[in-house]
């Protein structure tokens, strides 16, 4: 019997095999993230474990993929529901994007602590919003509808395997194996020839809309490798001469803990696709849709840790317009400086990030009686704080990953109001609930909180004062 954390590893693991085959930039970029990561290790020691073990860290991919149909979304569902992977988070990024980027997203991921340490693929999962009359008048939408409708992105053998997967939470060895082949598969490039017409006709309004709508399956857009050093990452890409777009998405670079996500990524390379002219010929051409991504993980923020970092983010953006001359990362880290505070310590009484609580060895406590709080605990040394890693994405930077991508801008009529969706939206959709990522972060700090609470014998409210 193969577990289900195992079928996720081996899921993760030959995807990277596949998608290193199809784009071998990725295992460049995999090359060197792990070359930084040694580095790393070998530079600060224990503290570059500090967010997860070298070997989770080293293992740690997430997915990106896209589809066009709440029933295509379902059938994703229940394979990464195989894995024990789901949905958490609801992403609007026609709204993050100043291109045409007409898709709501989500994460797929395991939720549990151990589950996360045991391997965290993660596959951010975008679905196709063509009932947008921004993007698509109703002509268009009728015919991208029927042309969805039409298509099988997952063989029924497949689904039938992920169903008795996620009912067993594990399969037989000969069943997994045959579960794998399909499920890499399916995310593969297909070389079934593209109908050029309607490829382009989507790719005027959006090339997001043209890579999901314009073929006839879904495959891997990017797979992303987990960093220590992302500053030190794109300059050893850059150094090997491979374009990396022009900023690091995210938090800037800076002395204090990591936070949340920084991302980049180098450019969507031309493919060879073949392509159906008009007359019916099949010809050899090129498109540019995916690319190589990596990522660094910190700290996990709560809600007014993260209200705090989406406002410095709107005075960054004001500051670069008001001197359009100056570093725009220059300008991050000043306000970083000045209104983030720099260390764990105050991170957790300023309730502006997550960790999780534990007892300390006897020998590391500087009093005979417990104190009553959380803070004093951890001060007296009864208490350690962990970190909780950021297992989410970003709305801003995910925009900024898409839109760096495309080749052109597409369009988009202003003068429509767009159709409106939102989290309870996407669960219907997909027939799960789509869970809310701080509402997991609380309930590992909280879980925590009363785990040591018992081991202590005291009752702790659950605050950090
Ligand atoms: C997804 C882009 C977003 C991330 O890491 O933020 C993303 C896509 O290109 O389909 O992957
Ligand atoms: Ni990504």
């Amino acid at each position: 019997m193969i577990s289900q954390w195992r079928l996720r590893a081996a899921f993760a693991a030959r995807l990277s095999e596949m998608y290193g085959r199809e784009v071998p930039a990725y295992t460049t970029l995999v090359d060197v993230s792990r070359e930084v990561n040694e580095d790393v290790l070998r530079a600060r020691g224990a503290a570059a474990e500090r967010l997860g073990s070298i070997g989770r860290v080293t293992a740690e991919r997430h997915g990106a993929i896209r589809v066009g149909t709440p029933t295509e979304l379902r059938d994703v569902a229940r394979i990464f529901g195989a894995l024990g992977m789901r949905p958490v988070g609801f992403y609007d990024l026609r709204e993050a994007a100043a291109s045409a980027v007409p898709v709501v997203s989500t994460a797929f991921r395991p939720v549990d602590a151990d589950e996360l340490a045991r391997n965290p693929f993660r596959v951010f999962t975008s679905l196709l919003t063509p009932a947008d009359p921004r993007f698509f008048d109703a002509d268009l939408r009728s015919r991208l509808e029927t042309f969805l409708a039409g298509r099988e992105l997952f063989p029924p053998e497949l689904l039938a395997l992920a169903d008795r997967a996620e009912a067993g939470r594990e399969l037989p060895d000969d069943e997994a194996e045959r579960f794998l082949q399909l499920a890499v598969q399916a995310f593969e490039l297909s070389a079934e020839p593209i109908d050029r017409a309607w490829y382009e006709e989507l790719e005027k309004v959006s090339a997001v809309a043209a890579d999901i709508g314009g073929v006839g399956s879904t495959h891997i857009n990017h797979l992303t490798p987990r960093v220590l050093d992302i500053d030190e990452l794109y300059r050893r890409m850059t150094d090997r001469s491979i374009e990396m777009i022009d900023a690091i998405q995210g938090p800037p670079g800076w002395e204090g803990p990591d936070l949340l996500l920084r991302q980049t990524s180098f450019r969507a390379l031309a493919e060879p696709r073949a392509l159906r002219q008009a007359d019916g010929t099949v010809t050899r051409g090129a498109l540019r849709v995916r690319f190589g991504e990596v990522e660094a993980r910190g700290i996990a923020l709560t809600p007014a840790g993260r209200a705090l970092y989406d406002r410095l983010l709107t005075l960054v953006d004001s500051q670069a317009v008001a001197r359009p001359a100056a570093d725009r990362s220059a300008l991050a880290r000043a306000l970083w400086a000045e209104h983030v505070p720099g260390s764990e310590r105050e991170l957790a009484p300023q309730e502006l990030a997550y960790f999780t609580y534990h007892v300390a060895p006897d020998q590391a406590r500087k009093s005979d009686q417990p104190p009553a709080t959380i803070g004093e605990l951890v001060d007296q040394g009864w208490l350690r704080a962990e970190p909780v890693v950021y297992e989410d994405f970003l709305p801003r930077s995910a925009a900024g990953i898409f839109q760096s991508n495309l080749s052109g801008e597409g369009s988009r009529h202003t003068d429509q109001e767009g159709t409106a969706y939102d989290s309870g939206w996407l669960s219907g959709a997909i027939g799960r609930e789509v869970l809310d990522p701080f509402a997991l972060y609380e309930h590992r700090r909280s879980s925590s909180i009363t785990q040591v609470g018992r081991e202590l014998g005291l009752d702790l409210d659950g605050t950090h004062a």
